[in-house]
């Protein structure tokens, strides 16, 4: 909390006049409900300034009527958390194929699980290619989860400050963060259900692919569709996306997807291991996908989400996977459109 006095209220006005409405407020992090209530009314927070259109659930807007701000929502642990009396339903939440009170084992019969994805200005185009990699786990684990639809900006203010990237993923008490190790973490807590690797072998052959897909797929597909996915982001977004993203390669945005077509006429070149397995099995898991597949299957969702651009030619095998994955668990892919739709 800024320091209380004259000078501290003079601060604090200030700096109100700049407040983002949806972020969470820094000043209110980890304060006790009580304490938040009444820093605000120090403060003189006017509690509809912070809430974003997106965020005015009926569930949010009792606790505006309360007149706790948002951010105070977002901020205080035993708010933010899923079994919480407060709990946030996100317009994208999604409840899974199994019943809310399922085997997550939520007494209050609240979901215990909880996704959260990265958004730009739109939460229905969640488009981040690790998020999606988990989304695809959840569903191919069939357990039920909602999804909290999160900001560049804002990833700071989730759970505490855990993490500076997304996917994040509460389960009851677990917090992990990394696509990968999420896959882990559900393979070993929930062994019962369809695999994520079948067995060690997979788990090292999706390993190779993640390393393979980040370096030689990912970075191509970031020049690729940097000034399309700039136009998805706010403002404050897209401020830190230019910067970080420019600063990672050493150059503006319109540099580095310059000769487009040079860059993916290449990467269809990159693709040619994929091309390989799927000429002789319908998934990279064999049968049926397994992690492996979603690995990639992030990649070309994320680009399908942001970009028009035409990545794969019409004849391109990967295609015909790449349509098999859409389809998988109820069309769960293709519930968010593509930028070409
Ligand atoms: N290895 C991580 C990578 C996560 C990652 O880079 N996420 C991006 C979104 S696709 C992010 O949150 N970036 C935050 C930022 O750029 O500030 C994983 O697999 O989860």
């Amino acid at each position: 909390m800024a320091a209380f006095g004259m000078a501290g209220r003079r601060r604090e006005e200030g700096a109100r006049k700049n407040q983002r409405p949806s972020a969470a407020d820094p000043a209110l992090v980890g304060r006790t409900l009580p304490k938040a209530k009444a820093a605000c009314r120090f403060r003189q927070i006017e509690p509809l300034r912070f809430a974003d259109r997106r965020l005015r659930t009926p569930i949010v807007r009792r606790i505006l009527l309360a007149g706790y701000p948002v951010s105070v929502c977002q901020s205080i642990p035993g708010l933010s958390n899923p079994c919480s009396r407060f709990r946030f339903h996100s317009r994208l939440g999604k409840i899974g194929p199994e019943p809310r009170q399922g085997r997550t084992g939520s007494k209050c019969g609240c979901m215990a699980i909880t996704l959260y994805e990265l958004v730009g200005t739109d939460d229905a185009k969640p488009f981040s290619p690790h998020c999606w990699k988990v989304r695809m786990c959840l569903r191919h684990k069939g357990l039920a989860f909602r999804t909290e639809s999160v900001r560049f900006t804002e990833i700071p203010h989730i759970e505490g400050g855990v993490a500076r990237t997304l996917p994040i993923l509460r389960d009851g008490d677990h917090l992990i963060i990394d696509s990968f190790r999420i896959a882990d973490h559900l393979e070993t807590r929930y062994p019962d259900r369809p695999s994520l690797f079948g067995g060690e072998n997979g788990r090292n052959y999706a390993r190779f692919l993640e390393g393979w897909a980040l370096r030689d797929v990912h970075l191509a597909l970031t020049r690729i569709a940097a000034l399309e996915i700039l136009e998805l982001l706010d403002l404050p977004d897209q401020e830190h996306f230019r910067r970080s993203r420019e600063a990672r390669f050493g150059s503006s945005l319109e540099h580095i997807g310059a000769h487009r077509e040079e860059l993916v006429s290449a990467l269809r070149e990159t693709f040619e291991p994929v091309r390989r397995v799927l000429s002789e099995t319908p998934f990279l898991g064999g049968k049926s996908p397994l992690f492996a597949d979603f690995v990639i299957f992030g990649a070309l969702q994320w680009v399908r989400i942001v970009s028009e651009y035409p990545i794969l030619l019409r004849d391109d095998p990967i295609n015909e996977w790449f349509e098999r994955c859409l389809d998988l668990y109820d069309g769960e892919g293709r519930s968010v459109a593509a930028r070409s739709d």
